[in-house]
């Protein structure tokens, strides 16, 4: 057990793990968790565990940063998850232009979306170790740094509702080991302003991806890309006009958040049947 540095009782304070491994400079993996004093120092041994186990290179660098939280913890429930069954990756990539158009985003910046992830959206054709904030009108890019972009930070389910999520994803049938990361994520980004976000992975072996928004919640697209791809990232569609962008960014960088309830979701179904769940 290790003990607090200055003699203080420090158990019912939270802390922010994170863990970030990079090769020659890439970035290969990073995790971040929200967790109790007494809790770090197993949870540092298996993100360093997930940092060593990547499949794509070992790291040839690994960080670890600890520090207290000494912001306020927002609570959220977990954005409800659906699985659309496509045909393949045009059937998938249409379906999942059509979910975001029907939440308000223009033709321009879904297009800008899909052709910025496919072919590398950073400036040097790499992926971007953060996510692109597009304008849902203009398809504008509105991160301040296009090559960085915007990473989501601080967020963590509370201890037992990861398990709850297991459970969830073994009664819907489904699985996917990126799953829980991203479902965090995507909650976090919608919980505020976002009307949307796009993702899929930059791992060639992972052909998922999602598209996020507060009406149809957590919804995946299987084979959004071709097995072995390396390209992928995420987009995140503000009305840039009708929000402070730099608040924004900050409460996805700096704002706390613990997912406290795990919302029901639904057995994959095909695109038809899916709407017809949300019709009035
Ligand atoms: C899923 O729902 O299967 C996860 C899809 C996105 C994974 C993104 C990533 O981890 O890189
Ligand atoms: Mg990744």
């Amino acid at each position: 057990m290790v003990r607090p540095f200055n003699g203080q009782d420090q158990s019912n304070n939270s802390y922010s793990l994170r863990m970030r491994a990079s090769r020659e400079g890439m970035h290969i993996s990073g995790a971040e968790r929200i967790l109790p004093f007494e809790r770090l120092s197993t949870e540092l041994t298996s993100l360093l565990i997930r940092a060593l186990d990547q499949g794509i290179g070992n790291p040839d660098e690994v960080h670890f940063s600890i520090e207290e939280i000494k912001d306020e913890i927002l609570y959220a429930e977990s954005l409800p998850i659906s699985t659309i069954l496509t045909e393949a990756v045009e059937d998938s990539r249409k379906k999942a232009a059509e979910l975001l158009f029907i939440n308000g985003i223009s033709e321009i910046a879904i297009k800008r979306a899909f052709d910025n992830i496919s072919k590398g959206a950073s400036p040097d054709g790499n992926n971007m170790r953060g996510a692109m904030i597009l304008d849902i009108k203009t398809g504008e890019r509105l991160e301040p740094d296009p090559y960085r972009g915007i990473r989501v930070s601080r967020i963590d389910f509370l201890e037992g509702t990861e398990n709850d999520l297991k459970n969830e994803m073994k009664r819907i049938g489904i699985n996917g080991h990126r799953i829980k990361e991203a479902l965090a994520i995507a909650t976090k980004v919608i919980m505020a302003v976002a009307k949307a976000e796009l993702c899929w992975s930059d791992n060639p072996d992972y052909t998922t991806g999602y598209i996020a928004s507060k009406r149809y919640g957590y919804v995946r697209f299987n084979d959004i890309k071709r097995k072995g791809n390396t390209k992928g990232g995420r987009a995140f569609f503000v009305s840039g006009s009708n929000i402070n962008i730099d608040s924004y960014i900050n409460f996805l960088q700096i704002k706390p958040v613990l997912i406290k309830k795990i919302t029901p979701g639904f057995i994959p179904c095909k695109w038809v049947e899916f709407l017809r769940r949300y019709e009035d």
